[in-house]
């Protein structure tokens, strides 16, 4: 199936939903293309964490219904370090405010079902293969269906949000954009577990082993995560071996067990995070994933690509509703100085949490003295726990 709108969203993750749902609100003629198929969509569990910006945006523009019935209010954070164990109660810090915990797969569920339900057009399994013409006055975008099918979209405007391997990043020309890249040195075994949460906090543990955190999904699904040396296999970790690390780590023997349950998902994820600058070539735009990856230590990838969902729904209205640019023009300087601040804060946390293997894979003593003294301050100084509250939960 082809055609044209005059704007074409590339991806059906939470910034083309949002976009998606955004520019519809506005009257905008637009579509989604996206290569996967619903059923897998609506599955992917990743993030969870959501921002009180996030939630009051999904909330103004009436798309927060399931957030509402479902989302848990979150705001507590525990360390468990070679130190002792200390909380810090982020809603009575910095600005006050909480997180919302609510799967990132049901908020693109109920973003989907918005969508659709407003007359919206996604078209699943539905690869974009190439990006062409955004320099000129109509780009054309070239997908291919599941049965192999190709054909042709034309747009006005062309918002990649189809993440770091998407066809938005490829179509840019050498030399369009720069990359800042920074490969953090340290991965982890994202494990979700069919198990109710352990903790009634976010459990943030330090250990000579390395990191292992605790992230309730929701009353029934954990997720944990654990620091694991670069190149590891899934494979390599059986259930009894990723529990027994699990209680290790979390210091299960002083401060109560973890309630087990069956792993369900697992994943290698290697920190890497970069920005590229300027987002917008001609008349293709970068959004969330695609625009810059940002390691999940802090939270924050999913929140950004609302963000900047948001920020480019508002420039495009104003645009192809009112003839103003201006927005447009702004767009990347106004999307990076939101992502380098995440960025910045994300970085931090690496730092804090974890022993960051040098290139021979030691870690050096000088770097563990100043993260234990990080956490120290994190621990005694209120003023550093306001400065944490007001980065933690914000975009
Ligand atoms: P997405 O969600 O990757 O969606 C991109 C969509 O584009 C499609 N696509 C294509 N479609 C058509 N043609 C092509 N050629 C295509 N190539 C790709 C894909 O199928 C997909 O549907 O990007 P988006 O929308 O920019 O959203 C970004 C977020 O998903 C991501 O930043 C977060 O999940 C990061 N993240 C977290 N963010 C938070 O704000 N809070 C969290 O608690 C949080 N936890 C996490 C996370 C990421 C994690 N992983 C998996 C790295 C935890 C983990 C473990």
């Amino acid at each position: 199936m082809a055609g044209s709108a005059e704007v074409v969203i590339l991806g059906a993750g939470p910034a083309g939903l949002m976009l998606g749902n955004l520019l519809l609100r506005s009257g905008i003629d637009c579509v989604v293309l996206e290569r996967a198929s619903r059923e897998h969509v609506q599955q992917r569990a990743r993030a969870g964490f959501l921002a009180p910006h996030t939630a009051a945006l999904l909330a103004r523009h009436g798309l927060d219904e399931g957030l509402r019935k479902r989302g848990q209010e979150h705001s507590v954070c525990e360390f468990r370090t070679e130190d002792g164990r200390f909380r810090l109660d982020y809603r009575l810090l910095g600005k006050g405010e909480p997180h919302t915990v609510y799967p990132q797969h049901e908020l693109v569920t109920d973003l989907v079902g918005l969508f659709l339900g407003a007359g919206g057009r996604i078209h699943f399994d539905t690869e974009v293969l190439d990006v062409t013409g955004v320099e000129g006055p109509r780009p054309s975008v070239t997908v291919r269906d599941a049965d192999g099918r190709s054909a042709h979209w034309r747009a006005r405007y062309v918002a990649a949000c189809d993440g770091r391997h998407g066809a938005g990043r490829r179509a840019l020309p050498p030399g369009a954009v720069r990359r800042r890249h920074r490969d953090h040195g340290v991965s982890w075994l994202g494990l979700l577990a069919e198990a109710p949460p352990s903790l009634d906090a976010v459990g943030y543990a330090t250990h000579p082993r390395g990191f292992a955190g605790h992230m309730a999904r929701s009353p029934e699904v954990t997720r944990y995560y654990l620091q694991c040396t670069r190149g590891t296999e899934v494979d390599d970790w059986s259930e009894e071996r990723v529990w027994d690390e699990l209680d290790l780590r979390m210091r299960a023997e002083e401060f109560g067990p973890l309630r087990r349950g069956r792993i369900i998902q697992r994943a290698v994820v290697d920190f890497e995070s970069d920005v590229l600058e300027p987002l917008r070539h001609g008349a293709l735009f970068l959004v969330g994933d695609a625009a810059s990856l940002i390691s999940p230590s802090a939270a924050k990838g999913a929140n950004l690509a609302v963000l900047e969902a948001d920020i480019l729904a508002r420039a495009l209205a104003d645009d192809l509703l009112h003839g103003d640019a201006e927005g447009l023009d702004r767009y990347s300087e106004r999307c990076l100085e939101h992502i380098w601040r995440a960025q910045e804060f994300s970085h931090w946390m690496i730092q804090l949490l974890h022993r960051v293997p040098g290139p021979d894979g030691s870690t050096s003593p000088f770097q563990e003295g100043l993260r234990r003294a990080r956490l120290k301050a994190l621990r005694s100084s209120r003023t550093q726990q306001d400065w944490f509250a007001e980065n933690y939960v914000g975009v």
